[in-house]
């Protein structure tokens, strides 16, 4: 009995070894290559990279006055679909030029050519209201919805997910500029800004 179960586990033993004799000498394999490509995301606004330059300069706006600007053209010239953003960054606000009625809604003394004695209320951008519209026709023109954003200066610095730009394709975008709820404390005043369009991920 205990011979048999030795010749048992002897037979398995050489089972076992031929088993390992038979993997060692077989063998055969396949070689493939990898390589990763990052996707590409790339805005083009009017054909053109960063910087644009000035690309909205209006002078001599009235109260109530509204002007549009654009359509800007902008493209995802890259391999991926984007989100788009639009922000209103680095608002900054001057005094600019000063007349007699501005001199005096600011309480000031009006000797031509000068003021004395004001209190400058120089925050215009906080009565200029912006707005946008766009749509995915290149026609030269903006059509959909009109979406208010707010004052520009209380704008100043939020992001504004403006909606998708697939890969491959192009938007038109208007940005429209309200002056509203202004005195004559507010004639010839100035307000600069940077306007800073990013598509991502
Ligand atoms: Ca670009
Ligand atoms: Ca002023
Ligand atoms: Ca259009
Ligand atoms: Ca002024």
């Amino acid at each position: 009995m205990k011979r048999s179960i030795l010749m048992s586990l002897l037979v398995i033993g050489a089972a076992v070894a031929m088993l390992g004799a038979t993997l060692a000498i077989f063998n055969d394999e396949e070689l493939g290559t990898g390589a990763i490509d990052s996707e590409a995301i790339d805005l083009k606004v009017d054909g053109a990279d960063d910087p644009l330059g000035p690309i909205v300069s209006i002078q001599d706006m009235g109260t109530g006055d509204i002007v549009v600007k654009g359509p800007f053209k902008l493209c995802n010239i890259g391999s991926s679909d984007g989100m788009k953003d639009l922000h209103f960054n680095n608002v900054q606000d001057f005094g600019d030029g000063i007349n007699e009625p501005e001199c005096e809604a600011e309480g000031g003394v009006w000797t031509d050519p000068t003021c004395s004695g004001n209190v400058a209320v120089d925050d215009i951008s906080n009565h200029i209201g912006v707005d946008y519209q766009q749509d995915d026709v290149i026609d030269g023109a903006c059509t959909g919805t009109v979406v208010w954003l707010g004052k520009l200066k209380a704008i100043e610095s939020i992001t504004h997910d403006i909606g998708p730009l697939p890969a491959g394709q192009c938007a038109e975008l208007c940005l429209s500029f309200h002056l509203q709820d202004v005195d004559n404390r507010y004639q010839d005043d100035k307000t600069t800004f940077d306007i800073l369009f990013t598509l991502h991920e």
